[in-house]
């Protein structure tokens, strides 16, 4: 489906009826502060649709001891008694999959295809799979027991869908939550929070504070907070990993990326072209692990651009609410203007960007492309872009292919595309990536665990390894990374 005119105008009276938010603390809101607003947007037009309030230091303190309050009730619980609240969170996700696919693209400019597809089914099987999850722990991990109070601080790519990678896992084993989503893109967490109210989730088992950086850094300090989970920037990263450093909190941090697609000569061409379309164009390249280097062998190389040229060309920018529309806005003014900044730097440094035709007006529109001549150690192959637009680059050998995808400072994931499935092992196991699909890529699934190393941080996400990250040993303070790793 496409959004209805009833499901727009059920998002937008749900927008209207409210001046503003307010903080969601211990199951109810508090009230909107006009002189603390912070104005949100729909990417794609720069209409003003929400004001929320950054919080006070007065409002984390209620928010952080709410949770700490709803922490042994909710344990006594037990395994099932927590299973029945995920699957009702999930049951209500899905009821409410078209109102919360239109409030998705209207806060974050993402196409409506992708919010209705991937993003919102992929939140419903998140609290499902965590579901299960919650039932099976005694079993699993015998002895353990939840870390305590979490301060989860997620970004505006994925909105909800990193509410539901922090949040599932999190409550599933046992924990409470104050969560701080982007400030560009709080509304589908509000959204969360009512549902959360609605379903009776016990008031303080999860808090939505909503803020700025200043927000964020204060949270993730806050003495009560027995785990900081993080996704976004490196450099947050580091800044949180130092506020936090000898405080005894454990952290897992989920930053950036810059990770190659290789594509060896043996690979099926039209397959590795729609990969691109899935690596760099999915999300307006607004993807942590993006495939934003395309590495592909010499006797490839010609059709390959070629193929790539055409495709890019059919592209649809434009309204992300047209269910044709392949890519939307860019998620604000500020993003848009720092992935032009990085191409005029580029285009400096001797690099030709290849983008397609003119993007529509009034929104923050980035026409798609990439990059070719941009040197090794130049800006375009070094920076995250954060935008639809990935370097091209040939090899020769899967030795310099492999050497060229290591020539950088993260590690979050790689994409191999090749017929000849020896070669793609045995690059798979040299490459430095958390995540390695092979004729595949952007593949998330709640079962597998998600997650960096080096400057794309440490800690996993999903499956069993997820689940370890909200547990601890009764007395042991050995999951506690504590800034000494
Ligand atoms: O991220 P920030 P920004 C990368 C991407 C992008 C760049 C900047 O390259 O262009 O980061 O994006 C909160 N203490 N990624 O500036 O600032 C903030 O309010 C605690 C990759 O938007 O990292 C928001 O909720 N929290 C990434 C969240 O951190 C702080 C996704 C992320 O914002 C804080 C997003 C502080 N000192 C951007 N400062 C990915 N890994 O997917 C900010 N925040």
């Amino acid at each position: 489906y496409g959004p209805a005119p009833e499901d727009a105008s059920a998002v937008r009276g749900w927008l209207a009826a409210r001046d503003g938010w307010g903080q969601f603390i211990d199951g109810a809101f508090t009230a909107h502060d006009p002189a603390r607003a912070i104005a949100v947007e729909n990417p794609a037009t720069g209409e003003v649709i929400a004001a929320v309030t950054a919080a006070d230091a007065a409002e984390l303190d209620r928010a952080v001891a709410a949770a700490t309050r709803a922490l042994p009730g909710w344990q006594a619980l037990g395994p099932t008694g927590r299973a029945r609240f995920l699957y009702a969170l999930a049951r209500a996700v899905q009821k409410r999959e078209r109102f919360l696919s239109v409030l998705e693209t209207i806060d974050n400019g993402k196409p409506i295809r992708e919010s209705r597809d991937i993003d919102i089914p992929l939140v419903a099987r998140h609290f499902y799979h965590h579901a299960g999850w919650a039932a099976a722990l005694p079993a699993m991990f015998p002895g353990m027991e939840p870390v305590g109070v979490c301060a989860q601080v997620i970004p505006w790519n994925f909105p909800l869908l990193m509410l539901a990678w922090k949040v599932a896992p999190a409550l599933a084993a046992g924990n409470t939550v104050v969560l701080k989503p982007a400030e560009q893109t709080p509304l589908t967490a509000l959204a969360f929070a009512e549902i959360c109210a609605e379903i009776g989730l016990p008031a303080g088992v999860l808090n939505i504070v909503t803020g700025a950086g200043e927000t964020g850094a204060a949270l993730v300090s806050h003495p009560g907070i027995a785990k900081v989970a993080f996704t976004g920037s490196t450099e947050v990263g580091r800044a949180i990993r130092r506020a936090t450093a000898g405080q005894g909190k454990s952290l897992t941090l989920e930053l950036g990326g810059k990770s190659p697609f290789i594509v060896f000569a043996s690979a099926d061409l039209d397959a590795a072209v729609e990969g691109v379309v899935d690596g760099i164009w999915f999300n307006g390249g607004q993807v942590c692990c993006a495939g934003s280097r395309l590495l592909v062998q010499e006797p490839l190389a010609e059709r390959f651009q070629a193929r790539l040229a055409a495709r890019l060309a059919g592209l649809r920018v434009g309204d992300p609410l047209d269910k044709s529309t392949d890519i939307g806005a860019i998620v604000s003014a500020e993003q848009l203007s720092r992935i032009n900044g990085l191409l005029n730097i580029g285009r400096a440094e001797g690099a030709v960007i290849h983008q397609s035709g003119p993007v529509p007006e009034g929104g923050h529109f980035c026409a798609p492309g990439f990059v070719t001549g941009a040197a090794t150690a130049s800006t375009l192959q070094t920076v995250e872009i954060f935008g639809p637009i990935a370097t091209l680059t040939t090899f020769r050998t899967p030795d310099e292919a492999v050497e060229l995808a290591n020539n950088t400072a993260y590690g979050l994931a790689a994409s191999i595309w090749a017929q000849d499935i020896d070669t793609a092992m045995d690059a798979a196991a040299k490459v430095k990536a958390g995540v390695v699909w092979i004729n595949g890529t952007n593949l998330f699934d709640a079962a597998a665990p998600f997650g960096g190393m080096r400057e794309s941080g440490f800690g996993r996400e999903g499956g069993a390894e997820g689940m370890l990250a909200y547990l601890r040993r009764p007395g042991a303070d050995d999951v506690a990374d504590d800034g000494a790793e």
